[in-house]
């Protein structure tokens, strides 16, 4: 059968949004990806005939469970925990924790399919996964926290295992809740094993993985701007969010010498036009993880500084923008501002933050763009590195981390321009991610046959 005689993407889009109905952040999810693989598999029949891509964009399973719990005036609360096993053809599934009254099935899907080509461009073996709540951590004393993750964790340890699926952060869930979460499957199974990453140091943790994924997107920026013959150096940087990547991305854009501007959370962004330095970055850290307040306390501490309520950061004037809050936070109006305030690249530390519309308009003014399945994929590289540490039992030390993590985000910088170059030398990381992502899974699952 010729390739011709296989669906095309317009079909296969339709079978996607039928079969998935009102699932509008995993649809598009599936479209970004789909429509650079169509173009792949133009002259790749192979892939058609074992429906490769169809066969990824329908999770192994999705399991959905009750969690109850009893808050603090004893009332007993009610919410729904999944986990979506995405794919695990290249290993273990492997993905984070949402906690955030946002989150839903849809969410979960695209993140879990996000993850499964972003685990395969690490190189290293992960297959894709998330899970999550719509549990809102926000005003939970610390132990109403507990006592969600125990619950939570009481029918999540029966799907996962350091074999078969191993979970880690994500929005709502940091060190703490990992603590709770860990210590419930350890007290379930009678079983210390790596089935979390994003450990403290003292159980198992890995060196670098707090950093890791902010640190890895201002990499990924930085090696995008070196294949221009640019640099971080002297350049502003809007970044959006307050939490782990957001506060790790704005250290490192400061350490290689740029100015960072503004920082946000759901209730609105701070700007401080003199730069967010390290000082000021470790008051916020402290401010998110131990006082767990809200950004517009900045201005109150750092004079010189304005608080802009249900605002977004994006029509503030940068050389670079990170957005590191979560999905669809950037639309096509906001990145027409960022464009023509002069943005000359923007690297995605949270997942598909920029929408369909916003990538177009980066696109079309070829200035530098880094996905989130590329940019952001040094925090769950350093946690297959985690892993790794434990297995062989042992801890590597965090000189060697931080140079694989530079290592590993070069190597991803270089995969994407391997597919993703146009003529002319403009890079398309979109298509290079997409491309590079799907191919190892794919081959593993022809390697497979009908599984
Ligand atoms: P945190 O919970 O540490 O921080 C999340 C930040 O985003 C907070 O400032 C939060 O504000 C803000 N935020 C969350 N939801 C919304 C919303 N609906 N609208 C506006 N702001 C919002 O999470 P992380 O820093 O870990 O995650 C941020 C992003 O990075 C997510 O997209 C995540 O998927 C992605 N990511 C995280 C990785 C990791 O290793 N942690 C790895 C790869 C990607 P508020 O306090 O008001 O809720
Ligand atoms: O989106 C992500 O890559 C994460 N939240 C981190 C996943 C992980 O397993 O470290």
């Amino acid at each position: 059968m010729a390739v011709s005689d296989h669906v095309d993407l317009a079909t296969f889009m339709e079978g996607v949004k039928k079969r998935n109905p009102g699932q509008t952040e995993f649809i598009q999810a599936v479209h970004e990806v789909a429509q650079d693989i169509f173009e792949f598999m133009s002259d790749k029949v192979e892939y058609h005939e074992a429906q490769i891509l169809r066969r990824i964009a329908e999770p192994d399973r999705v399991v959905s469970f009750r969690v109850c719990w009893e808050d603090d005036n004893h009332n007993i609360r009610v919410q729904r925990g999944w986990r979506v096993q995405n794919n695990n053809a290249i290993g273990p599934y492997k993905g984070g924790i949402r906690f955030h009254p946002s989150v839903t099935e849809s969410v979960l899907k695209f993140l879990a399919f996000e993850q499964t080509f972003k685990n395969s461009l690490t190189g290293l073996p992960m297959g894709g996964g998330k899970g999550g709540a719509n549990f809102n951590p926000r005003g939970k004393s610390d132990g109403e926290v507990m006592r969600f993750c125990q619950s939570f964790m009481s029918e999540l340890y029966r799907h996962i295992g350091p074999n078969t699926d191993v979970p880690a952060g994500d929005i709502g869930v940091g060190g703490r809740e990992i603590g709770y979460m860990f210590g419930q499957y350890k007290r379930l199974t009678n079983r210390w094993e790596g089935v979390l990453t994003g450990k403290g140091q003292e159980y198992g943790g890995s060196q670098m993985r707090p950093e890791a994924t902010g640190y890895g997107a201002v990499y990924f920026l930085q090696n995008m701007l070196k294949h221009q013959g640019n640099d971080v150096e002297g350049h502003s940087a809007v970044i959006s969010g307050s939490g782990n990547v957001a506060t790790h991305a704005a250290e490192k854009i400061t350490q290689l010498g740029g100015k960072v501007l503004t920082l946000s959370d759901s209730g609105g962004f701070i700007h401080d036009p003199d730069g967010i330095d390290q000082e000021k970055i470790d008051w916020v850290k402290h401010l998110k993880t131990v006082e767990r307040g809200r950004i517009s306390e900045y201005v109150d501490e750092f004079k010189g500084a304005t608080y802009h309520e249900g605002k977004r950061p994006w029509d503030v004037a940068c050389d670079l923008a990170l957005p590191c809050a979560t999905q669809n936070e950037l639309n096509e109006d906001e990145a027409k501002s960022l464009v023509s305030n002069g943005c000359k690249g923007v690297s995605e530390g949270a997942n598909m933050p920029t929408t369909l519309e916003g990538v177009k308009v980066f696109h079309d003014a070829k200035i530098l763009y880094g996905p989130g399945k590329a940019a952001n994929a040094g925090g769950v590289a350093v946690s297959g590195l985690e892993m790794s540490q434990n297995s062989e039992r042992i801890s590597w030390n965090q000189e060697r981390l931080g140079d694989m993590l530079t290592d590993l985000m070069e190597g991803i910088h270089e995969k994407c321009t391997e597919y993703g170059e146009q003529d002319g030398g403009y890079v398309d990381y979109v298509k290079g991610a997409n491309i590079a992502g799907f191919k190892k899974v794919a081959d593993a699952m022809l390697a497979f046959g009908v599984v």
